[in-house]
């Protein structure tokens, strides 16, 4: 399933003709973020490379089986010095987003570090990726963003194979993580035969499905399951049942003694109703900050309307952070949605 892309071939050679690199990819890190960042980790560093993986946020607790995944440096611990520090040539590399901003790790790091930067990534990006940020580097960015990709931790694979570099099981099992995570156990309309083809290569290289989903959708707190009960109560259905709204709120996390990670994928359930084609959830914590996610079905852009709101991602799962309140914020999607036809 080779990948002949010229694009992943520049990048490759300058990985190899690199040796420092700090791997990063978004805040809130899901599953393709941490498996394409764990895995490039591990084949750099068996190539001999000093590399540096590192998060802003914790790794979260269905993802800790990850090969590795005690290695992630936080880029707090990068800025105070509990970390090795970086040599003045070091490659900065983003996955899974393409927005410096998305890393959060800006704050931590020294100005004009990085000698330049490799953006590996699926999601929809502004015209000119990074452009705002081209005085830190001293040569261009080297971007690889493909939309039709199933998920980063894909071009981690075909960027390893286009090195040459093997694949080991807890290589595989990262990336596999990834494939996984962002294809929805491969029932996501981005699932095709290279995503299935991919697989059956990572299970022959040594990754466990039965073992890695087990990881990933069986090791739930029921403290989850009792948000999701709170979480269900709120539910409404919108424009003939085509819109379903859902929300959490802090005090039900409080109730509930869940915590913010566990009312991942509550829109997955919402959407799963015969008649919604857009699947809208809300998620406010704390801070007063909600985090809206948005699913279609089949016809609906939810990026678009993700984007109408700052936000980004997907056709069919995207989303944006809102510092409203929830009543406030269905009331604008509503406003948003007035002319849609829906089929
Ligand atoms: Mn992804």
């Amino acid at each position: 399933m080779k990948k002949n892309d010229q694009q992943l071939e520049k990048i490759a050679k300058l990985i190899e003709e690199s040796r420092n690199f700090l791997i990063t990819a978004h805040q809130k890190p899901d599953g393709d973020a941490i498996g394409s960042l764990l895995a490039l980790y591990l084949a750099l560093t068996q190539a001999g490379k000093t590399v540096i993986p590192c998060l802003t946020d914790p790794v979260p607790q269905n993802l800790l089986f990850l090969p590795e995944s005690g290695s992630i440096v936080f880029a707090s611990d990068l800025a105070s010095g509990r970390s090795p520090t970086l040599p003045q040539d070091t490659i900065l590399i983003v996955l899974d987003c393409n927005e410096l901003q998305r890393t959060g790790i800006l704050p931590f790091l020294p100005a004009h570090l990085f000698e330049t930067a490799v953006v590996l990534d699926h999601h929809i990006a502004r015209p000119e990726p990074l452009s705002e940020f081209a005085g830190i580097f001293s040569k261009p960015p080297l971007l690889y963003i493909d939309t039709e990709a199933f998920s980063t931790a894909a071009l981690v694979y075909w960027l390893l194979e286009t090195m040459n570099r093997p694949l080991t099981p807890e290589i595989a099992t990262n990336i596999y993580t990834g494939v996984v995570t962002d294809t929805g156990s491969f029932c996501h309309s981005n699932t095709n035969a290279d995503a299935l083809e991919m697989a059956a290569a990572l299970v022959r290289a040594g990754a466990n499905p039965h073992r890695i989903s087990s990881q990933l959708f069986q090791q739930y707190p029921v403290s989850r399951h009792r948000l999701l009960a709170m979480a269900l109560n709120t539910l409404e259905l919108e424009y003939n049942g085509k819109v379903g709204f859902m929300y959490v709120s802090p005090e039900m996390f409080l109730q509930s003694g869940a915590n913010e990670e566990d009312a991942h994928d509550f829109v997955g359930c919402l959407r799963s109703i015969d008649t919604v084609e857009l699947a809208v959830f809300i998620k406010e914590t704390s801070n007063g900050q909600s985090n809206v996610s948005l699913r279609s079905k089949s016809y609906f852009n939810a990026a678009e309307l993700a984007a109408s709101f700052g936000g980004g991602g997907h056709f069919h799962a995207a989303g944006f952070r809102m510092n409203r309140p929830i009543a406030e914020i269905k009331g604008m999607i509503l406003a948003k949605l007035a002319d849609v036809t829906w089929q």
